[in-house]
């Protein structure tokens, strides 16, 4: 077995009290072979922006072949890991956050869905061409993407909205600035965090995107907000992936799909392993919501590219609501 090492962590990491943290009653669970599964989908990006997906066709094999390629990625000393950084947003990041002074207990890898970017960056650590974990990259993005476009293409029929592929064809675009993300949050001794206080890995945060699809393996950590100040803890389960609407479907549903604020805790115990893929829309793309959506009711917010979110989006915090500003007043 491959024992990951911690990273090298100076300071003191951020930490909180999670007093009003609940196990999710039950997580709303989208069964993919069921051929009525549009009304659960549609229920469940309405009230919590999230849900979980189970028999999704993604053969384990693939999962763990990429798993089996992260763990061995994150196993290699600090020093060798730093030449794939610093993440310019790309590459790899220990403890530091997008380029606005946020920090958590974790270190990640950012790729684009450009290969030859990524293989650049990864050829640095390996000295050649990083085979192994490019093609197990490709494979999974590939296969996660394809599910992706057939839940938007559900959220569509279930919504009503014509043609099926009105989102779908954004991830779909040859343009599309999709993203996909490696985490591991490393255990962290007690001592670490004070008076039983929970040590953050990642702070909370609406992704900016249009959908998201993380997988991550047996560890606990992910938590999901109910917008009153509560947090909903989300039990792991390798099997399965979990979905966040991102802020471009909420504005896109003209606030009808919530983007779900979500964070992670770190374990005390446990590494945590996630890999993540953001469906975005092409950088030019017009993102406003969809006149179906509109019809009878006011349009709550402005229209925007894509490259204009993002370039905001890059200016903020990590907790901030970045929507707020695109909002009609
Ligand atoms: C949140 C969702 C994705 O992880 C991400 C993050 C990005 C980064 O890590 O570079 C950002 C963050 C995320 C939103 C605000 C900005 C940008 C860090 C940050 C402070 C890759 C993304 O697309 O937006």
């Amino acid at each position: 077995m491959v024992v990951l090492s911690k990273p090298t962590i100076a300071d003191f990491p951020p930490i909180i009290n999670c007093k009003s943290t609940t196990l999710f009653p039950v997580i709303p669970t989208v069964d993919l072979s069921e051929p009525d599964s549009k009304h659960l989908v549609v229920k469940s990006c309405e009230e919590f922006g999230f849900f979980k997906v189970i028999n999704h066709g993604i053969p384990l094999e693939l999962i763990s072949r990429l798993e089996t390629e992260v763990i061995e990625f994150f196993s290699l000393s600090l020093s060798e890991k730093q030449k794939a950084g610093p993440p310019d947003p790309f590459g790899y990041g220990n403890r530091s956050i997008g380029p606005n002074g946020d920090v958590g207990w974790v270190e990640y890898l950012l790729l684009t869905m450009n290969q030859e970017r990524n293989s650049q960056k990864l050829a640095t650590i390996f000295g050649k061409y990083p085979e192994k974990l490019c093609s197990a990259l490709n494979d999974y993005v590939l296969a996660v993407k394809k599910m992706a476009c057939e839940l938007l293409e559900l959220m569509a029929d279930g919504l009503r909205i014509k043609p099926r592929n009105v989102f779908s064809k954004l991830l779909m675009d040859e343009q599309s600035d999709s993203v996909f993300r490696l985490n591991h949050y490393p255990p962290y001794s007690e001592l670490q965090a004070s008076n039983g206080k929970n040590m953050i890995g990642f702070g909370e945060h609406t992704d900016p995107q249009i959908i998201s699809v993380l997988r991550s393996n047996n560890t606990s950590g992910l938590q999901i907000s109910l917008g009153n100040g509560s947090w909903i803890s989300v039990p792991p389960d390798a099997n399965s992936f979990f979905i966040n609407v991102g802020d471009s479907l909420q504005v896109m549903t003209n606030g009808r799909f919530k983007s779900v604020r979500h964070r992670v805790l770190a374990n005390s115990i446990k590494s945590r392993i996630s890999m993540i893929y953001f469906g975005g829309p092409p950088l030019n793309e017009k993102i406003a919501p969809l006149p179906s959506l509109v019809e009878g009711k006011e349009s709550l917010y402005k229209e925007f590219t894509w490259f204009e979110y993002k370039r905001s989006a890059y200016k903020s915090r990590l907790g901030d609501n970045r929507l707020s500003q695109f909002e009609r007043t």
